[in-house]
C-alpha cells in the first residue's frame, strides 16, 4: 500500500527538524560510541586530585561558571595568553582561578583512551559535576557535545562576569542576559557554600564602604569585626572561607549564613533584598531543605552548562586545553 504523500512529507519534515534539534542541542550519550569510558576516566582523575586537595572542588566549579558566562561554555577560560593575545585567564576576575592542572590531567587521561574526540568544554562540565558530587553535593547527568572555542579575550571576561559588588537588580540582569532566571541566580549563588575568597575582595566592604572609612551596614557588625581581625585593609594574599566551618562541604549552610547577614560579598547579601531570592534563602536556611536545593542546583547547572554552546562543526576539539589547535 502506498504511503499517502502528505504523510511522507510530514515524516520527512519531522526527520529534518529532529536532525536540527540533535545537531544544535547537547545529548547525554553524545560520546557513547566515540568514547564510552569518558565519564569513568573523568571521575577517577578528578577524584584522585580532590581526595588529596579537597579545595580544588570549589575552584573547578567556579571555573565552569567563568567559562559559561564568557562566550558560552566553550573552554575559552582554559586558554593561556600568547604573545599576541591576552586571554581570559589574565583578566582581573580570573586572577583567583586555580586548578587548571586538574583539567590538563583529565584531558591527558581522556586523550589516552579516545584521542581527538572529547572537547575541553565538555571535560570542564563533567569535572565541575564530579567535583560537587565528591564533596557531598548532588550529581546530575551532563548533556554533552560542546565544541571548543577559538577565541579567549581578557576584556570580555572583565565585562562578562558579575563582580562581587553588584546589587540584586544588576545580578538579575547579568543572569537574564544568559537566559538564566532569578531562581537560577539564587540557586547557583548557593555554590558559595564551598570555597575561599581573597581578603582583597572584601576590604572595601569592611573598611571604606562609602569612602568615609565605614563598613557595609547590611553586614552583621559582629561579623564585620571578626573579618577585620582576619583581613587587614592592605592584605592582598590571605584567603578566607566563604561559608565558615562548612566551606569544604556542599550543603545548604550558605543560605543560613546569608540569612544571618553574614554573606561575604554584597552579591550574597543582595539576595535578601529581592522578594523572590529572599524567599528562597529563607526556605533553604535549614538542613531539611537540602534535597530541594540539590534538585534545584542540578537543574540550574544543566541550564548554565547550555549557555551559547558551540556544536556540530563549529569550533574545534582542542588537542590540549590551554591552547587553540
Ligand atoms: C552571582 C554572582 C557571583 C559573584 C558576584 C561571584 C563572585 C565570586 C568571588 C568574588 C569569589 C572569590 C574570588 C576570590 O577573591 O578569590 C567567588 C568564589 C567562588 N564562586 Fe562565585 N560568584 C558568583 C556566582 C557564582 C556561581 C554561579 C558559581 C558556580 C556555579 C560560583 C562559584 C564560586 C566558587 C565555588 C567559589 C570559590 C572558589 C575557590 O575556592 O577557589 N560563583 N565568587
Ligand atoms: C597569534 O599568534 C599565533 C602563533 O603564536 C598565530 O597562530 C595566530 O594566528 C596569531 N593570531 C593573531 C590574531 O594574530
Ligand atoms: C576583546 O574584546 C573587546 C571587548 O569586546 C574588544 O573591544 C577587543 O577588540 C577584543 N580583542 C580582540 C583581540 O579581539
Ligand atoms: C543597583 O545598582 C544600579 C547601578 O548602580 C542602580 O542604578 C540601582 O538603583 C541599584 N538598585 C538597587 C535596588 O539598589
Ligand atoms: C537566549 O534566548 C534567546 C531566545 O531563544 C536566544 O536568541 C539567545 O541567543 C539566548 N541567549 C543566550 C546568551 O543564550
Ligand atoms: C576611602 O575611600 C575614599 C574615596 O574613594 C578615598 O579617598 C580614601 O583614600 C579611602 N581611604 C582609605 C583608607 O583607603
Ligand atoms: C516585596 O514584599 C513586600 C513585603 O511583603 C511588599 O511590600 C513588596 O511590595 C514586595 N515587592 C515586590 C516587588 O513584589
Ligand atoms: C590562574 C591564572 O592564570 N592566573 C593569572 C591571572 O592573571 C595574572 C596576571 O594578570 C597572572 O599572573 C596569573 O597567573
Amino acid at each position: 500500500m502506498a504511503i499517502p504523500k502528505l504523510v511522507l512529507a510530514c515524516i520527512l519534515l519531522f526527520a529534518i527538524v529532529l536532525q536540527q534539534v540533535n545537531s544544535q542541542g547537547l545529548k547525554i550519550d553524545f560520546y557513547k560510541k566515540t568514547c564510552p569510558s569518558l565519564e569513568s576516566v573523568v571521575y577517577a582523575t578528578t577524584a584522585r586530585y580532590i581526595s588529596r586537595v579537597p579545595s580544588f572542588a570549589a575552584a573547578l566549579l567556579r571555573m565552569h561558571f567563568h567559562d559559561c558566562f564568557v562566550r558560552g561554555c566553550d573552554g575559552s577560560v582554559l586558554i593561556s595568553s600568547t604573545s599576541n593575545n591576552t586571554a581570559e585567564k589574565d583578566s582581573i576576575p580570573n586572577q583567583s582561578l586555580r586548578g587548571f592542572q586538574v583539567i590538563d590531567a583529565v584531558k591527558s587521561a581522556v586523550e589516552r583512551q579516545c584521542p581527538g574526540q572529547v572537547s575541553c568544554a565538555d571535560i570542564l562540565a563533567l569535572v565541575a559535576r564530579d567535583a560537587v558530587s565528591l564533596i557531598n553535593g548532588p550529581s546530575w547527568p551532563v548533556p554533552l557535545g560542546r565544541r571548543d572555542g577559538r577565541v579567549s579575550n581578557a576584556t570580555e571576561a572583565l565585562f562578562g562576569l558579575p563582580p562581587p559588588f553588584f546589587n540584586a537588580t544588576q545580578l538579575i540582569a547579568a543572569f537574564a542576559s544568559k537566559n538564566l532566571t532569578v531562581k537560577d541566580l539564587v540557586v547557583l549563588s548557593g555554590s558559595h557554600t564551598i570555597g575561599f575568597s581573597h581578603c582583597s575582595t572584601i576590604t572595601t566592604r569592611l573598611y571604606n564602604f562609602t569612602g568615609v572609612g565605614d563598613s557595609d551596614p547590611s553586614m552583621d557588625p559582629n561579623y564585620v569585626a571578626a573579618l577585620k581581625r582576619k583581613c587587614s585593609p592592605t592584605d592582598r594574599t590571605s584567603i578566607i572561607q566563604m561559608d565558615p566551618g562548612s566551606s569544604q562541604s556542599f550543603d545548604v549552610n550558605y543560605y543560613a549564613t546569608v540569612q544571618k547577614r553574614r554573606g561575604l560579598f554584597q552579591a550574597d547579601a543582595a539576595l535578601l533584598t529581592n522578594n523572590e531570592t529572599n524567599a528562597y534563602v529563607t526556605k533553604h536556611s535549614t538542613s531539611s531543605a537540602t534535597s530541594s536545593f540539590f534538585k534545584d542546583f542540578a537543574a540550574s547547572m544543566v541550564k548554565m552548562g547550555n549557555i551559547q554552546v558551540l556544536t556540530g562543526s563549529a569550533g574545534e576539539i582542542r588537542r590540549i586545553c590551554s591552547a587553540i589547535n
